[in-house]
């Protein structure tokens, strides 16, 4: 098969066909371009709801934090659950009460310092703030999945440039996890194995879409990947949560991150925007065969700094496209220096 030519690919994780146009990779923009982010930020900003010391929005003070932050987010999507409250009856028009908590984790009190210019034990740190509030969140008997994410960038929708990601613990498991689960039970039932175990490993074997590597961690840029630079990190070994991972794990794990992102900043010298999140097994009392534990970064930037990609039109109405390959995107984030720009 030509792969310089129009193709399918499958994704085995959520069980989707992304189209590939390799040789539209060229084609002009006219079209929007983005502002880029603010390049000089100070460590403090005295008007930042997030920055250590500061009130809040709705009136809460932060404290003056010195490592990673936690509090309940202010505006959250998820509500403590109502006895009372029933599903409604039709058919055609289901709806179900969803309960749960949001949160906000600021990285640091450092207002200008994002994952990648942080230094690797300060990362760890987040992690290890991520594993605990799974931990705690996750064993609550209302609760059955815990989201950890970061919007990172004004185009991905993030709100506040001091650093930080967010927890949405959910009694519901949420479309994307519900999806992944079913194929990895699926390919369990039919294999006897771990559909990431197999996938790791044969990305580690072959080595062309790989990004970043240590002995506990593999990122690399899915062979079905959506967005232009998107990337997978997995487990090397079978764990399916944060607090399952071993202090060495967990620096493995830190290590990768700032692989990832200083390569994406890198890429057009550019704050990279992105969405980022794990997919830890659910914390419903079900049987998850098969999970593997996971980290998606979806960068929504195409050709440089300004020009983004739209998932609009036949994506909206078909199927995702991609012009550049998965392979092209990962020699490119290869080929940058794994030395952060701001730090050269
Ligand atoms: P983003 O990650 O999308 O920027 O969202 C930041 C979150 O921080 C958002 O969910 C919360 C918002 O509700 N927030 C507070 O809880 N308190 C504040 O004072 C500002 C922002
Ligand atoms: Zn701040």
């Amino acid at each position: 098969m030509n792969f310089n030519r129009p193709h399918r690919r499958f994704n085995p994780l959520n069980g989707q066909w992304v189209l590939v146009s390799p040789h539209r990779a060229q084609r002009p923009w006219q079209g929007q371009v983005e502002k880029t982010a603010e390049a000089n930020l100070p460590a403090y900003d005295p008007t930042c709801y997030l920055c250590q010391g500061n009130r809040r929005n709705q009136g809460a003070d932060n404290p003056k934090y010195t490592g990673p932050y936690v509090f309940d987010n202010d505006f959250p999507a998820l509500l403590p659950p109502e006895p009372e409250e029933q599903p409604t009856g039709h058919p055609l028009f289901r709806a179900e009460p969803e309960t749960g908590v949001c949160r906000v984790v600021c990285f640091s009190p450092r207002h200008d310092l994002t994952l990648p210019e942080m230094a690797l034990e300060d990362v760890g740190a987040v992690i290890r703030t991520w594993s605990a509030q799974t931990a705690e969140l996750g064993a609550r008997p209302e609760i059955g999945y815990v989201q950890v994410f970061e919007n990172k960038g004004a185009v991905m929708g993030c709100s506040n440039p001091h650093p930080h990601s967010q927890i949405w613990a959910t009694g519901q498991v949420p479309n994307e996890p519900a999806l992944e689960a079913v194929q990895q039970a699926a390919y369990h039932q039919r294999t006897g194995g771990c559909l990431l175990c197999d996938v790791t490993a044969e990305e580690r074997a072959r080595g062309e879409r790989v990004v970043a590597q240590n002995e506990h961690f593999t990122a690399f840029v899915p062979f079905w990947a959506v967005w232009p630079f998107e990337v997978l990190v997995t487990a090397n070994a079978h764990v399916t949560r944060l607090p399952q991972l071993s202090a060495e794990q967990v620096r493995g794990l830190a290590d990768v991150f700032r692989q990832v992102t200083i390569r994406y900043d890198n890429l057009f010298e550019v704050s990279f925007p992105y969405s980022m999140g794990f997919h830890q097994e659910p914390v419903d009392g079900q049987a998850y065969p098969g999970w593997h534990f996971h980290a998606h970064f979806y960068p929504p930037l195409l050709r440089s700094a300004t020009v983004r990609k739209f998932m609009v039109g036949f994506e909206m109405l078909g199927m995702p496209q991609r012009d550049l390959t998965a392979e092209t995107a990962a020699q490119r984030l290869r080929e940058v220096s794994g030395v952060h720009y701001k730090q050269r």
